[in-house]
């Protein structure tokens, strides 16, 4: 019997990340596949944030043909579905392992992994793992960059709407109540960590030679206004710093599509500007033991495999300020030169990636084999 039904396990463990990929999947599993998916959330006002038709105080609701529950402590009784996706390893609740041991057949169960360009997720990507006491097998599931990972979370009408966009951008900034920027101004969205390096940024585009629009989306929730008091545009010299209210996912698909450069971080903003086919600047996730810089090199040494010299050097330089926390003034002039180099390069990085299966057809493929 092919899969049908699908439970879809998220813990929000901070920031947006987890629930934006879990969002996401859901609904292209979903409206993309026709699956009835029901997503278990623990932390529903930080998907509402992202999506304004999600009633956060409500325990179940029915958005984009998604089934949302709010996952709470006192699980209810459950019959799970054909398979079950526990987003990064989030445990699942008791209730509900008991009654997957108890359906025939048993679930198809999921560890739905956080992405990474290193080398050895793909000989880990598919691998069983037996559960210790209860007769369950887990999979691991690992999005990736290569045709021996799970790939990356691509909606099927993704291309064209960004290339529409793209083509129109007008329609964005008027419905953001913005002027659409000068010709000659280069227009960038940040979004990022806690950065001390944003000051330092700042202060060279404002010394600069070009005009430069930053547009910061999220209001307070994002770092790069940190230094920053009210709402309105910040000017200094050739800089100007535009607050936006935090957009919904779809309105920051879009402005990232519209922007000549865009500084991402974690996971999500950072695959989402990889199909914006524009360049971009990634704040990775920071972790302990700087385990986060292997991620970051694993990654820059496959998107710069097929850059000049030069090129390569300056995005490189320039990442590893941005994440070291260290000045990315004098790394900038670099980048600048490039960015032309930079901006071919993304568009054809963007049209190799989407030659690879989307996440969620491949995750769909490896349930079916495993049902
Ligand atoms: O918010 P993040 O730092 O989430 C992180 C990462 O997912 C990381 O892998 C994980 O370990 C950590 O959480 C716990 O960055 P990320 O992944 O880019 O998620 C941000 C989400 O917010 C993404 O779906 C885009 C969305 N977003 C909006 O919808 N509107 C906005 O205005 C902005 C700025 C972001």
């Amino acid at each position: 019997m092919p899969l049908r039904a699908l439970d879809l396990f998220c813990r929000v463990i901070d920031n947006y990340g987890d629930a934006g990929v879990t969002w996401r999947l859901a609904r292209q599993l979903a409206g993309e596949h026709g699956l009835q998916v029901r997503l278990w959330l623990d932390q529903l006002q930080v998907l509402g944030k992202m999506e304004p038709r999600l009633d956060p105080t409500s325990l179940q609701q029915r958005v984009a043909g998604v089934e949302i529950h709010a996952w709470r402590k006192d699980f209810p009784e459950t019959e799970p579905g054909d398979a079950v996706i526990e987003a990064f390893g989030c445990p699942l609740p008791e209730r509900y392992l008991d009654a997957m041991v108890k359906r025939k057949p048993a679930p198809v169960w999921i560890n739905l992994e956080y992405l990474s360009a290193e080398a050895w997720v793909e000989d880990c990507h598919g691998l069983p793992s037996p559960h210790p006491r209860l007769p369950l097998t887990q999979y691991f599931f690992y999005p990736g960059f290569t045709a021996r990972t799970g790939g990356l979370l691509r909606e099927t009408e993704l291309p064209q709407k960004r290339e529409a966009a793209q083509q129109q951008p007008q329609a964005f900034w008027q419905r953001m109540g913005l002027e659409r920027p000068a010709v000659n101004t280069l227009v960038v969205s940040l979004f990022g960590y806690p950065n001390p390096a944003f000051a330092d940024l700042f202060e060279t585009w404002a010394q600069g030679g070009q005009p430069i629009l930053a547009i910061a989306p999220g209001g307070t929730d994002n770092p790069a206004l940190a230094s920053f008091r009210g709402h309105g545009p910040w000017r200094r010299g050739r800089l100007c710093v535009q607050p936006l209210p935090f957009l919904s996912q779809s309105e920051y698909d879009e402005l990232l599509w519209v922007c000549d450069l865009n500084f991402v971080r974690g996971e999500d903003s950072f695959v989402r500007a990889q199909w914006a086919a524009r360049p971009f600047v990634w704040h990775i996730y920071p972790q302990s033991e700087q385990a986060h810089l292997a991620k970051l090199d694993a990654f820059l040494d496959r998107y710069t495999l097929a850059l000049p010299a030069a090129a390569a050097s300056a995005l490189r330089r320039f990442h590893e300020n941005w994440n070291g926390g260290a000045a990315p003034g004098a790394a900038w002039p670099a980048l600048a030169r490039d960015l032309k180099t930079l901006t071919r390069h993304a568009a054809t990085w963007e049209r190799q990636l989407r030659t690879q299966q989307d996440l969620a057809s491949q995750l769909v493929i490896f349930i079916n084999k495993k049902i």
